[in-house]
């Protein structure tokens, strides 16, 4: 699931300059697409990485990617728009990028917060695993992030797990119970392309392994009020998705790529002590979400 980027590849990212993308809706605009595209199919081996992308995300037991653009991200620097371009160029290959939050840019930035709630994005504790935007009734196909700079003090190692085969280890009446919409997550305000608020949700909705979405956030134990019946068959996939668990630390420019139908994800806590370290040299992710474009129009 580790796609490492030929020599002669990286040299020529290195060399190749991509220009501001432009957006349509909430959606990277199609001349983007098409334009970075066009640019990236003329360096060595492009093709045939992107080729190895996808098929990690698509393939039988897969659902996850990580593209380790560290070298080139040294050369051109993790946080710069040249860098940022080339990725969204990489993540087009995928799907299409776009932001479901109407006023924020295509990237969203996740810092570190000391005085934020721990177990939320930007917090500094254990985020338990979850789909992204769960409460939609479109979630995004893929969720995305590039490490700019991992934990200075050695905390934040990503954690993903293939949902549909932790639900294949629960006991039939469990499933029964995550199959009956009894579950809720969250507010739903002013988002774009997501589909409308799912309320309430059942976490299986019959499609079977590669089809549908599990959809799942552990964060509902403690944050929404459920049935005891049903938050215990919740505890039970939790408990089966950490049994699951791959765990492994991005450093500096690995691009991870998640298949939400696939795999859920989460992080581990940040080292204690962030307060220690000044907000520029904290842990910086950026996110980006895909639309696969069968899944919904862009023009949704
Ligand atoms: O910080 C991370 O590595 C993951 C954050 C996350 O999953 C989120 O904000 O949705
Ligand atoms: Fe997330």
């Amino acid at each position: 699931m580790f796609i490492d980027i030929p020599s002669e590849l990286e040299a020529a990212l290195t060399d190749r300059f991509l220009p501001p993308w432009e957006v349509d809706g909430s959606f990277l605009a199609q001349s983007a697409v098409e334009g970075y595209r066009s640019a990236l199919a003329a360096a060595p081996r492009f093709g045939e990485t992107a080729a190895a992308v996808r098929r990690a995300l698509a393939e039988e037991g897969g659902g996850y990617a990580v593209l380790r653009l560290g070298n080139v991200a040294k050369a051109l620097g993790a946080d710069g728009g040249p860098f940022l371009r080339l990725v969204t160029g990489f993540a087009a290959e995928v799907a299409v990028p776009f932001s479901p939050f109407p006023r924020w840019p295509l990237w969203k930035d996740i810092g570190v917060r000391v005085d934020k709630d721990p177990g939320k994005s930007s917090g500094t504790g254990y985020n338990a695993f979850h789909m992204d935007l769960v409460n939609g009734t479109l979630p995004p196909d893929y969720t995305t992030l590039l490490c700019v700079r991992p934990d200075p003090l050695g905390g934040g190692a990503s954690i993903l797990s293939d949902a549909h085969a932790a639900v294949a280890r629960l006991p039939q009446g469990s499933r029964a119970l995550l199959a009956e919409s009894a579950y809720h997550y969250g507010t739903f305000f002013d988002l774009h392309g997501v589909g409308e608020e799912y309320k309430p949700f059942p976490v299986l909705d019959g499609s079977g392994p590669g089809g549908g979405f599990v959809r799942f956030t552990a964060k509902m134990l403690e944050r929404s009020r459920l049935g005891q019946a049903h938050a215990d068959a919740a505890r039970e996939l939790a408990e089966e998705l950490v049994r699951g668990q791959v765990s492994f630390m991005l450093q500096p420019g690995d691009y991870l790529i998640v298949n939400q139908r696939r795999f859920l994800h989460g992080r581990e806590a940040l080292h204690a002590g962030q307060e220690n370290v000044v907000a520029t040299d904290r842990r910086l992710f950026l996110q980006l979400f895909l639309r696969t474009r069968a899944s919904g129009s862009p023009a949704a």
